[in-house]
């Protein structure tokens, strides 16, 4: 075995990344949605579709839950995804409260100017933390949409208390061994102004909330050409990294297949990932898209694949030689160090891993030619009643 070869193995070894339930069932735009037949109508589908990901893959033993959509009976919801978890062999990942749906989140959740609505979405988290303790998820990933969309119409600064003071009253709930996730994204649904809008709010929002909370980077929130290997290379050497959700964008936060459009930007955050094993260790990747034009499960096992093609690129990458390149400001050289990574077709390499494992070499072919997709189709076609397209 080559030394690239040995490289691309041991990363793949220790790599794992989560998929969203959300992922497997008729998402849509607001512009309406296009029902896809096959797709996930129910929690059991989306475990066995999340069972059908790893056995092709390997690397999907996890699949992140949220809260309102998968456990409608909240806590007493418990028993149904620990049956399916044994059924499917897929265990439940990270908790997401759902801070967007109600209407009474029309002015915020934690940030709301009602009090009792603050209290509401508090015991709406503090209930989430439960279940994460009874499912023995270590994460809560918290993504709130509160914000306002014109100037002067909410207080920024009070909103700011408000959260911090329910994120700190959350800390103190979590389980030794949890973690609470703050998620940032700029815009949307909020357009004016969003409470936890960057990477730097996040952190302080986590410092502040306690030592548990650590900040969730979702590559598809930031602005056009921010670059977000260096975010991730502060929130490293804060030891405040907790995640990624990962997805790739063109416009906004358009949750596009990871890597189809700039796969170089995914190889350089994961380049950064690599040059701090012990961060690494620390960082949970998990998928966070909806696939309103492939098919969910095509669309899935292509990110997973993506997602190892990247890791193992960026795995194989000469680090030592690079900081002599940098140090030494031989800048073409080191450009050329890395390029040469991202160049290198490690395909043969995953492959070779997978032939190792029992695993389909080519697992998107092995979807195809599987007959699941064909079969969930003819399953699940009548729930997946087709529904007009509508504008919100
Ligand atoms: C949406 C939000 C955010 C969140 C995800 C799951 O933009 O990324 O993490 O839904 O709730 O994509
Ligand atoms: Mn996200
Ligand atoms: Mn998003």
């Amino acid at each position: 075995m080559s030394q690239k070869e040995e490289l691309v193995a041991q990363a793949l070894d220790s790599f794992a990344i989560e998929l969203p339930s959300w992922g497997f069932a008729n998402t849509g735009t607001r512009f309406g949605k296009y029902v896809q037949p096959e797709a996930a109508t129910s929690i059991e589908d989306k475990f066995a579709d999340a069972a059908q990901v790893h056995t092709l893959t390997g690397v999907s033993p996890t699949m992140a839950i949220h809260v309102l959509w998968d456990l409608p009976a909240g806590l007493a919801d418990v028993p149904v995804i620990q049956k399916l978890e044994k059924k499917y062999g897929i265990r439940t990942g990270s908790i997401n409260p759902n801070f967007f749906e109600r209407q009474e989140y029309k002015f915020g959740s934690l940030c709301n100017p009602d009090a009792g609505v603050r209290k509401t979405a508090l015991q709406h988290l503090l209930d989430s933390i439960e279940i994460a303790k009874s499912l023995n998820s270590r994460d809560i990933s918290l993504w709130l949409s509160d914000g306002s969309n014109y100037p002067g119409t909410q207080s920024i600064r009070k909103r700011i208390d408000w959260l911090m003071d329910s994120l700190v009253a959350a800390h103190t709930h979590l389980g030794s061994s949890q973690r609470m996730l703050v998620e940032y994204k700029p815009f949307e649904p909020a357009f004016y102004h969003t409470d936890i809008a960057d990477w730097g709010m996040a952190l302080l929002l986590a410092r502040h909330a306690g030592p548990q909370a650590h900040v969730l980077v979702d590559t598809g929130h930031h602005y056009q050409s921010q670059n977000i290997e260096q975010i991730v290379v502060w929130l490293l050497r804060e030891k405040i990294l907790g995640g990624f959700h990962f997805n790739d964008r063109r416009y906004a936060d358009d949750d596009l297949t990871i890597g189809s459009m700039d796969p170089y930007q995914v190889f350089r955050i994961f380049h950064e990932l690599h040059c701090d094993p012990e961060g690494l260790k620390q960082t949970a990747f998990m998928i966070d898209q909806s696939h309103n034009l492939k098919g969910k499960l095509e669309a899935m096992v292509q990110t997973v694949s993506t997602a190892q093609e990247l890791y193992a690129k960026a795995a194989i990458v000469d680090r030592d030689r690079l900081a002599e390149l940098q140090d030494a400001a031989l800048i073409v050289e080191a450009e050329e160090c890395l390029r040469e990574a991202f160049w290198y077709d490690v395909r043969p390499a995953i492959n070779a891993w997978r032939r190792s494992k029992g695993l389909p070499e080519d697992p998107l072919a092995a979807l195809r030619s599987s007959g699941y997709i064909e079969r969930i189709r003819a399953e699940r076609k009548a729930q997946n009643t087709n529904s007009t397209v509508s504008y919100a």
